[in-house]
């Protein structure tokens, strides 16, 4: 039997009785979603600052990305690729000359496009540079976040990714990040076996982790020094959030391995993707690779409107003129709790001081009291990531609540 929810307490009890514990939520149960708001069960705004992780970079519901939805969710939902599909083929291009690639692969969740990416990188390394099959390496960064695979949690050294969960993958190097020289050094030593260097363009989960400037234009230099594919993971950087289409672009890097995922659907359904040049992506043959979903119809049509959605509102422009305002206010605002305020675009972070006792989750439980919902990274960090589609009013709003959060606790 199907039980309607009417209230939040009964909302989390029914998660905590049938529901894995494999979160921990804030104590908030959104209903409904417009723009850069949220309101829970029992109708309370909020301004949400965490955008699902970035996915939502578009805005809760937006119109244009809800109708492709809807025509095409009422014409065909699913073909496999066992068949064509009428949407795939136009998504393809559009997708491919948006980010200038000859091509792309369709995945669903940002793991699985991260996937992807190590299985390219590992294919070129074998096929085309030479390595060994059980000798080929990937190179990765400490404070990596690409997901929660077996194989992606192999190159994690957080605990809580990877503790516990039996033998990990052979093949990756972890080296520091920021740290060009560890990279130079590394491929020095074992380039050869090395196909592909992964990294964030900026650290996510890491806690909004932005490299020195001219970081990921020398670690480019030394991987194409060493014949070695640099693969950017922007699934959570990329598309706008951090002031430019993609975090690379600040750089003018453009990676030989494109990871995108979350906002690529606008927050609506699941749609992650690879893209890179034909040197590379030509190298899996029909049959080596593959998803069920992936690709599908509904995720093609919603996927072409998101993108739209970016350019037609200037969502590259607005992130990073916005993101000027947040790190502004927050530098300037005096508070015993701010350790430092750092970021790029709309993704920024505040690393907390404890206070009396009282850290980030606290501040995150007053924010959510006076309507704006965040969440720590880590223990003393917290992710400030709003819809894209925020207006400058709406964000000084959310600026003077963040404050007034911070402030209860002096
Ligand atoms: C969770 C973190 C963020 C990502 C990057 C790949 C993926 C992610 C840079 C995988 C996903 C999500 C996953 C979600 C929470 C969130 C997260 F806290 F886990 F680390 F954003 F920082 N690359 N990040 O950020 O994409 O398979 O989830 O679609 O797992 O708790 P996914």
């Amino acid at each position: 039997m199907v039980e309607n929810i009417t209230s939040s307490k009964q909302a989390m009890e029914l998660e905590a009785k049938y529901g894995a514990h494999n979160y921990h939520p804030l104590p908030v149960v959104l209903a409904k979603g417009k723009g850069a708001k949220v309101w829970d069960v029992e109708g309370k705004e909020y301004y949400d600052f965490l955008s699902a992780y970035s996915a939502v970079n578009q805005g809760h519901c937006h119109p244009k990305i809800i109708k492709a939805l809807t025509d095409q969710a009422q014409r065909l939902t699913l073909s496999s690729r066992a068949f064509y599909n009428d949407a795939l083929g136009s998504w393809e291009k559009y997708v491919t000359e948006y980010f200038g690639y000859d091509k792309v692969l369709p995945m669903n969740s940002g793991a699985e496009a991260d996937e992807t990416g190590l299985k390219l990188a590992r294919r070129w390394g074998v096929v085309c540079k030479g390595i060994p099959n059980d000798k080929v390496k990937i190179v990765c960064c400490e404070g990596n976040f690409h997901g929660r695979t077996i194989t992606i949690i192999t190159m994690s050294n957080d605990p809580e990714s990877y503790a516990n969960y039996g033998p990990m993958t052979p093949g990756f190097i972890r080296i520091p990040y920021n740290d060009p020289a560890a990279l130079e050094k590394v491929l020095d030593e074992q380039g050869d076996e090395i196909a592909g260097f992964l990294l964030e363009p900026i650290q996510g989960e890491a806690g909004v982790y932005v490299p020195d400037d001219g970081y990921l234009k020398k670690c480019y230099d030394i991987c194409k020094k060493h014949n070695v594919l640099f693969m950017a993971d922007e699934v959570q950087c990329g598309i706008a959030r951090t002031g430019k289409m993609l975090a690379c672009d600040h750089e003018g890097v453009r990676p030989d391995i494109l990871i995108l995922g979350k906002a690529l659907g606008g927050g609506v359904v699941p749609v992650s993707a690879v893209l890179a040049d034909d040197y590379i992506m030509l190298n899996i043959k029909p049959g080596e690779h593959g998803s069920t979903f992936g690709g599908n119809p509904i995720a093609a049509k919603v996927s072409i409107a998101a993108l739209e959605v970016i350019k037609e509102e200037n969502l590259v422009e607005k992130a990073d003129y916005l993101g000027k305002i947040f790190r502004e206010e927050m530098t300037k605002f005096q508070s015993p709790m701010i350790e430092k305020v750092r970021g790029k675009g709309l993704l920024n972070a505040i690393i907390i001081k404890p206070r009396n006792g009282k850290e980030a989750w606290d501040v995150c439980l007053k924010m959510r009291d006076l309507g704006v919902l965040a969440k720590p990274t880590h223990q003393h960090i917290i992710r400030f990531a709003p819809p894209l589609v925020i207006t400058e009013a709406e964000l000084r709003d959310a600026i003077g609540l963040i404050q007034k959060a911070l402030k209860s606790f002096e």
